[in-house]
């Protein structure tokens, strides 16, 4: 099978996971992120993740593709439910995230950045959605508060030792990429229970961290 994605993006953190966590053989393929014809000639589309099956047919949408994979492949390893607290965290997360984020993507070492040309498509397109990248970055500490204090509230939640319930589930495909993306953020510093999960998990789902190279 052939997984087309971009290192950063938490819809593709997803489908990482499931193959990770099953130990399951895929063809990784980062794409440039002002690579056009791949995904469109694919799926009719500019979006990631896209899966190649076996049988050459392919699935676009990251949680199509964590399904499908974990009910085709071995035993479902994914419990189903999503506790509606861990919903509404992640959405109060997720809708300033990407001021830290974005900012810092374009200058890590990952292959959906390697030129200049796909930093600018990026920068252009994103700029025009979320505001001025300098400015977001500039703002850190503010975001950096709060969430630091989203934060501690969902290091409450946390169950298990590599999994938000008591065993892995739907939440830990939602979570994790999220919380893994942040770990390029200099400074940012997790609860400790949260920090554990962050490191097994990765471990576990084969998904690095960007903590080595935080900015
Ligand atoms: N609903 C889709 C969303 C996928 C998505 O939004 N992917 C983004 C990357 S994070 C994308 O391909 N955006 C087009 C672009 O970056 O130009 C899924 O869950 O797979």
């Amino acid at each position: 099978m052939e997984l087309y994605v971009y290192d950063h993006c938490p819809y593709c953190v997803r489908a990482m996971m499931i193959f990770g966590l099953k130990n399951i053989p895929v063809n990784k393929h980062v794409l440039l992120n002002d690579d056009e014809e791949t995904p469109t000639r694919l799926v009719g589309k500019k979006v990631v993740p896209i899966l190649v099956k076996e049988d050459g047919s392919v699935m676009p949408e990251s949680l199509d593709i964590v399904k499908y994979i974990d009910t085709h492949y071995g035993e479902p390893i994914l419990q189903t439910t999503v506790r509606p607290e861990i919903e509404a965290l992640l959405a109060e997360i997720t809708s300033y995230s990407n001021y830290l984020l974005m900012p810092r993507f374009i200058k890590l070492d990952v292959a959906e950045f390697a030129t200049q040309r796909a930093i600018d498509y990026f920068t252009q397109k994103k700029t025009a959605y979320v505001g001025d990248f300098t400015q977001h970055f500039n703002n850190t500490p503010t975001y950096l508060a709060r969430l630091t204090t989203d934060l501690e509230k969902l290091s409450a939640f946390v169950l298990g030792e590599a999994s938000l319930n008591h065993r892995l589930s739907l939440e830990d495909i939602l979570v994790f990429p999220v919380l893994r993306n942040l770990t390029c953020v200099k400074g940012l510093r997790f609860p400790t229970r949260l920090e554990h999960y962050i490191k097994r998990l990765s471990e576990l789902s084969q998904v690095d961290l960007y903590t080595s190279q935080a900015i």
